[in-house]
């Protein structure tokens, strides 16, 4: 497995403006209006998941070793786009930078971030990781769950996640986000 590291460059954009008001460069690779995109060799991917594929198989990294691993992984990284991925990101969201937000909406982003918090916590009462060893599984569903220091919800109710969470930031190598974007 390959353990060095990937070259690459971040460039920041900003997204709280209208998308044809945002970065030139942004608006020719961004084919959905979001961040992230990865451009790798004149190839352009969106959505974080996608990319997260790209990477694992081209560097042989964080992947799995058989055709049985990719599914599992797969199945995460659909559940994580579907679920977690919009409830938790979403609630933080409204949390933090939109106080006007609907309240019905923001309880029905905050119940359903408990519930996924809850599925999350039952498949790690056994397990170090979510399908064994540490994937780019583990780094879709704990990507938001790692902006824990704003404490938009509080993750002691949801043990094993809290503990998940600490072995990924004890990975060899592993920055937190707002660090490596610095
Ligand atoms: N499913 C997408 C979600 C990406 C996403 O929600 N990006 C947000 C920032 S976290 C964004 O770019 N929002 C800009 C907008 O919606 O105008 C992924 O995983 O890449």
């Amino acid at each position: 497995m390959f353990m060095g590291k990937i070259e690459h460059e971040y460039e920041h954009v900003g997204i709280f403006i209208p998308f044809n008001e945002c970065q030139e460069n942004f608006q020719k690779v961004s084919e959905f209006g979001e961040v992230p995109v990865l451009v790798d060799d004149g190839q352009v991917l969106a959505q974080s998941n996608a990319i997260l594929l790209h990477l694992a198989r081209k560097f042989d990294v964080l992947g799995a070793t058989n055709e049985a691993g990719w599914d599992k992984i797969t199945s995460w990284l659909f559940w994580e786009a579907n679920r977690l991925g919009r409830s938790y990101p979403n609630f933080r969201y409204c949390k933090l930078f939109d106080k006007s937000a609907d309240a019905g909406l923001v309880s029905w982003f905050e119940t359903t971030a408990h519930g996924d918090l809850d599925r999350l916590n039952r498949e790690l009462e056994n397990k170090d990781f979510l399908t064994g060893e540490m994937t780019i599984a583990d780094i879709s569903c704990a990507a938001y769950l790692l902006y824990q220091d704003v404490e938009v919800i509080k993750l002691e109710n949801w043990p094993n996640v809290e503990k998940w969470l600490d072995r990924i930031r004890s990975a060899p190598g592993w920055q937190h986000p707002l660090d490596v974007m610095a």
